[in-house]
């Protein structure tokens, strides 16, 4: 049995692909008694109705999917881990990067993998999961007794017939996609546009060559691969192009006025810079503008 800790897009998408009767999420505090319901529309072909029961306590998971946002990660695998085999691995999905890396600092007796994925799921409305693009998805190991588990985690997500394969350096793949992130999401939150209208926009334009240089420092004294900052604003605008109709994960955070994971993208590289002793004005000027578009809810949470 594979259990997702997470009914969001991401966690939807497995749990529509992968073979019925062997997933369930993970039901979670505020979660209603109705498993989740909805009609799943893959890329090509007709809608799928799907049902995905709940967990219950007397089945074991093999498996842990772990799909939630970077920000809920800590405290839904606080509340979920202690009904789980210690023998369990677990694979994070979380975007941006940060959150793997506390949870395995964390629960350093589990096996913990960690997945980058280029799958575009959106669910415009609570009963629909939309498949809006094929992607690629990687795992790999991140804590040392995780690789024994790699390959036959990577055959059962195969199952699901996405496109998945083992990545040696996982934290290599995690960060390549933490810096088209930071290139874009925090760019289309904060002027409310479509990730290829930013190119054109003034503020993007006066800001994304001093923050590619700052991402370029961080990446070379932090022991990253070097990448120039012309190459660095190269991919971040090959990826804009190509998705260009899309509503980045931050500007969909935002106008759901739900919490962003700007922490997990140009607030972790701001932290990181300051820990190396690289500056990084834009990292942080970009960060503190995400946070003021949230801080309605935040006040309301608190
Ligand atoms: O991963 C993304 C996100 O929205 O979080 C990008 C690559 C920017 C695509 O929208």
């Amino acid at each position: 049995m594979i259990a997702i800790l997470g009914a969001g897009s991401l966690g939807r998408l497995w749990a529509a692909t992968l073979p019925a009767g062997q997933v369930a999420f993970v039901p979670r505090p505020q979660t209603s008694a109705e498993s989740p319901c909805y009609r799943f529309h893959p890329v090509n072909g007709e809608p799928v109705p799907t049902s995905v029961p709940w967990l219950t306590p007397c089945q074991s998971p093999d498996l842990l999917l772990v799909t939630t946002k970077a920000g809920d990660t800590l405290s839904a695998l606080q509340a979920t881990l202690p009904s789980i085999p210690e023998s369990t691995p677990i694979v994070l999905f979380q975007n941006g990067m940060g959150s793997q890396q506390a949870v395995s600092e964390h629960w350093p007796e589990r096996s913990v993998l960690a997945a980058s994925t280029t799958e575009g799921a959106n669910r415009p409305s609570p009963d629909r999961l939309i498949h809006a693009g094929r992607g690629q998805t990687w795992v790999g190991a991140l804590s040392g007794n995780a690789e024994c588990h790699l390959e036959t985690v990577v055959e059962r997500l195969a199952r699901s017939g996405l496109a998945i394969a083992p990545e040696a350096d996982i934290l290599a793949r995690l960060w390549h996609k933490l810096v088209i992130n930071a290139g874009i999401n925090p760019f289309t939150a904060i002027l409310d546009c479509a990730n290829g209208d930013l190119l054109s926009q003034a503020f993007y334009q006066r800001w994304i060559a001093p923050l590619c240089r700052e991402i370029s420092n961080i990446s070379q004294i932090s022991g990253q691969p070097a990448e120039a900052p012309e190459a660095i604003r190269h991919r971040i605008e090959a990826v804009a192009r190509s998705t260009s109709a899309n509503t980045s994960s931050m500007r969909a955070d935002v106008i759901a006025g739900r919490p962003t994971e700007i922490d997990y993208m140009n607030g972790y590289l701001s932290e990181l810079g300051q820990r190396l002793g690289v500056k990084t004005p834009v990292n942080q000027m970009l960060t503190e503008q995400v946070k003021q578009l949230t801080r309605p809810y935040q006040q309301q949470e608190s």
